[in-house]
Formats: structure tokens, sequence, C-alpha cells
């Protein structure tokens, strides 16, 4: 496992940073953005610590799908974004690989999310 002392996302998987965890296995974790786009913005992350899509072993990169996808249900959104940025120019701030899950709720209905994700 791929872990980076001064990056803020492997200590918040290490729990040296409190976050708002929604899901963990053993290869991926995910948590509340602490800027959220909308209510329910969650990243979902590789614990494997790379800054870009390109530096994760595709057997690490194979688990995030499915969990982006839990997230999903979870937030009650039908309509959602997945982000992925990399690099400073595409707007990536924090360097290690995170998708961001963004839900689009109705304004109608709002969302009905249910935390942690199953
Ligand atoms: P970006 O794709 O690297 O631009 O997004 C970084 C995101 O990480 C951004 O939405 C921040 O609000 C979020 N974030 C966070 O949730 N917790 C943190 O401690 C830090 C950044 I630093």
């Amino acid at each position: 496992m791929s872990s980076s002392a001064a990056c803020i996302f492997c200590k918040i998987i290490k729990g040296d940073i409190p976050s708002f965890k929604v899901f963990e296995s053993d290869k991926v974790f995910a948590f509340l953005d602490i800027q959220p786009l909308s209510r329910g913005h969650a990243l979902v992350i590789p614990k494997f610590h790379g800054a870009k899509l390109t530096d994760i072993p595709d057997e690490d990169l194979l688990e995030v799908l499915p969990v982006a996808k839990k997230i999903a249900k979870a937030s009650g959104a039908e309509d959602f974004n997945i982000l992925q940025n990399n690099g400073r120019i595409a707007h990536q701030v924090v360097d290690h690989v995170h998708f961001h899950m963004i839900p689009k709720p109705n304004e109608q209905e709002g969302l009905g999310i249910s935390w942690p994700a199953k």
C-alpha cells in the first residue's frame, strides 16, 4: 500500500485528520467534501497514494467505480456528476486521486440521503 506522510487525504484515511466517512473497504475510502458543491458531495478515493489517475494500479482503480455507485445510491440523487481532476490546469488542488460524487437534487423533492453507503 502506497501512502504519503505529507498527504492530507492519506492522513484522513488513517484517521489522523477527522472526516465524515461514508464508506471504507480494503482499497477504497469515501468521505464528505468539506466544501460541498451540493448537499451530499462526497469524495471517493483509492487508499493507494498517487497524485493522478495514471499513478494508480489497475487493481485499486477497479474497486473505485462500484463504490461510486454505492455512494450515488446512498446520496438518494437520481441525477449526479462524477468529476476527477488531474493536474493544476485541470483544477486539481489535492494531489491524491479523488472522484467527486456530486448529487444534483431534484428541486421539488430534495435528496433522501442515507449514509453510510452500503
Ligand atoms: P480538487 O479536485 O483537487 O480540486 O478537489 C479537492 C477537494 O477536496 C475540494 O472539493 C475540497 O473541498 C476537498 N477537501 C476536503 O474535502 N477536505 C480537505 O481536508 C481538503 C480538501 I485540503
